[in-house]
């Protein structure tokens, strides 16, 4: 069941809510006066087909705004965000480990049995609110029953296994030519979640997002 009905519609599905103290060792010092943490985040294209394609982070823009929205509706004015105002406050994939929403994959990112690897963490807020508590559980991953693995034999670099070799991902990315620069050939193969698969236009936004960075590195 979701926390919310009008931020799912508007494309956050994942939604979560945890007992701040539960997860101190997670969240940043500073934020621990407040009771609840929230964490939120997208599955698919409709998060991102939904955002104004303006500014210079709108998906971001779009997620504060919802949230700070959300907390209006549930009459909740003592709140921080922590993500993505500090983009590495906090590691999201263990958060997502404890909430269910992560299992290790051979492409580095997470997995979800249901999901794939077609969803991201957009939001995380520390707030004030007596939200209703959300079941944790774990995830194991569908790697573990995958037959044929095609992610191995579709990344050129040899990248995905067991360890994920970032370092050879990068190269391959920043190759002149390289069909990675603005798509993962291996996320593409993986079958697991394909309903959700991002549209082409939003794989290409992510993925030129993470390009650029890399080049100005
Ligand atoms: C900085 C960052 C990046 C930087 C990393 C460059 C660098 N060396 O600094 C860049 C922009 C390159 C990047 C790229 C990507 N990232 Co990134 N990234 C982050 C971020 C915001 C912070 C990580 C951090 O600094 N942590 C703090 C340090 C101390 O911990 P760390 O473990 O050493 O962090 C390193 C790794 O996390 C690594 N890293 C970052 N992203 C990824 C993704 C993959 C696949 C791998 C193997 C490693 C990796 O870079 C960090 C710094 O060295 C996290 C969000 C978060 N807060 O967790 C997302 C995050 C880890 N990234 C994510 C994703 C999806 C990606 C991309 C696949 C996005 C895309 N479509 O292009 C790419 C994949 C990389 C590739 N194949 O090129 C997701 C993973 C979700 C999941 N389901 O597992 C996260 C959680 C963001 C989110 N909102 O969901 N990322
Ligand atoms: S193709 Fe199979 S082994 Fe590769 S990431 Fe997907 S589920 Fe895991
Ligand atoms: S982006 Fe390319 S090199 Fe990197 S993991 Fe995906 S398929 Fe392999």
């Amino acid at each position: 069941m979701s926390l919310d009905h009008k931020l799912y519609q508007q494309g956050l599905q994942l939604q979560a809510v945890l007992n701040l103290e539960d997860c101190l060792d997670l969240v940043p010092d500073h934020i621990s006066p407040f009771s609840q943490l929230i964490v939120l985040g997208h599955v698919g294209s409709s998060f991102f087909d939904q955002a104004e394609p303006a500014g210079n982070d709108p998906l971001d823009a779009r997620a504060v705004d919802l949230f700070s929205d959300f907390m209006t509706r549930v009459g909740c004015e003592h709140y921080d965000v922590i993500y993505p105002f500090w983009h590495d406050a906090l590691d999201l994939r263990s958060l997502g480990n404890l909430l269910g929403w992560h299992a290790e994959s051979k492409l580095g990112i997470g997995i979800h049995p249901e999901f794939g690897t077609w969803f991201a963490y957009r939001l995380v807020a520390a707030a004030d609110t007596s939200l209703p508590i959300s079941e944790t559980s774990h995830v194991s991953s569908p790697c573990e029953t995958c037959v044929g693995k095609p992610c191995l034999k579709a990344c050129p670099a040899s990248a995905t296994g067991d360890v994920f070799l970032l370092d050879n991902c990068t190269e391959e990315r920043l190759r002149t030519d390289s069909n990675c620069a603005h798509r993962c050939l291996a996320r593409e193969a993986c079958p697991v979640g394909s309903r959700h698969r991002y549209s082409r236009r939003q794989i290409q936004y992510h993925y030129e997002r993470s390009y650029r960075f890399l080049k100005e590195m």
